[in-house]
């Protein structure tokens, strides 16, 4: 399968629903590793399958610190939530140069299968928190431009729309 890049908004694609992964097999373990291929090249610290064009439940993170591992989520579910919120100035690969201010909550528990198929759970807050609940945003097909108000919202569709013409 040939990976192209990370999808650029407002390229529709990027509002797919992800579908559960069924079966861990080679394609599967194939995008896991073009994905944090691609990650990398792009200095992110997240990546979801939605975002290369794969509506698949599928998620790599690499926080970049010795005390966080990489870490590939399989039909990863948020299970918990804290009552307590923070804000954070997002960015996003499919997103270049820009910066939203989202409210998320501070922590959550989530669960998801590994490439072995193991179902795992981990509660967590600060930055891996913050990454996972905007990559599980991108698998339901939501992104950081939903949390801006609907003017903002559609004065960043119409420069990224025209940023996408001149590129092109
Ligand atoms: O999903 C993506 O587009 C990758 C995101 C993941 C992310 C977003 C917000 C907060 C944390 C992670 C980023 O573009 S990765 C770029 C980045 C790098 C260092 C720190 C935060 C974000
Ligand atoms: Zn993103």
């Amino acid at each position: 399968m040939t990976m192209r890049d990370v999808l650029i908004y407002p390229d529709i694609r990027l509002r797919s629903v992800a579908e559960p992964v069924c079966e861990i097999n080679d394609e599967v373990r194939a995008l896991v590793d073009q994905m944090f291929d691609l990650m990398y090249a792009r200095q992110g610290i997240g990546l979801a399958a939605t975002q290369v064009d794969m509506p698949l439940s599928l998620i790599v993170i690499d926080l970049q610190d010795k005390s966080n591992p990489p870490l590939v989520l399989i039909n990863p579910e948020i299970v918990e939530k804290s009552d307590a919120m923070v804000n954070s100035e997002e960015g996003c690969l499919s997103f270049p140069n820009v910066y939203v201010k989202v409210a998320r909550v501070e922590k959550i528990k989530f669960k998801a299968q590994n490439l072995e198929g193991e179902w795992f759970e981990r509660e967590t807050d600060g930055l891996l928190s913050v990454c996972v609940q905007h990559e599980i945003d991108h698998l339901e097909g939501k992104l950081i431009a939903d949390y801006l108000s609907s003017l903002k919202k559609h004065m960043l569709h119409k420069k990224m729309k025209k940023l996408k013409k001149t590129v092109l």
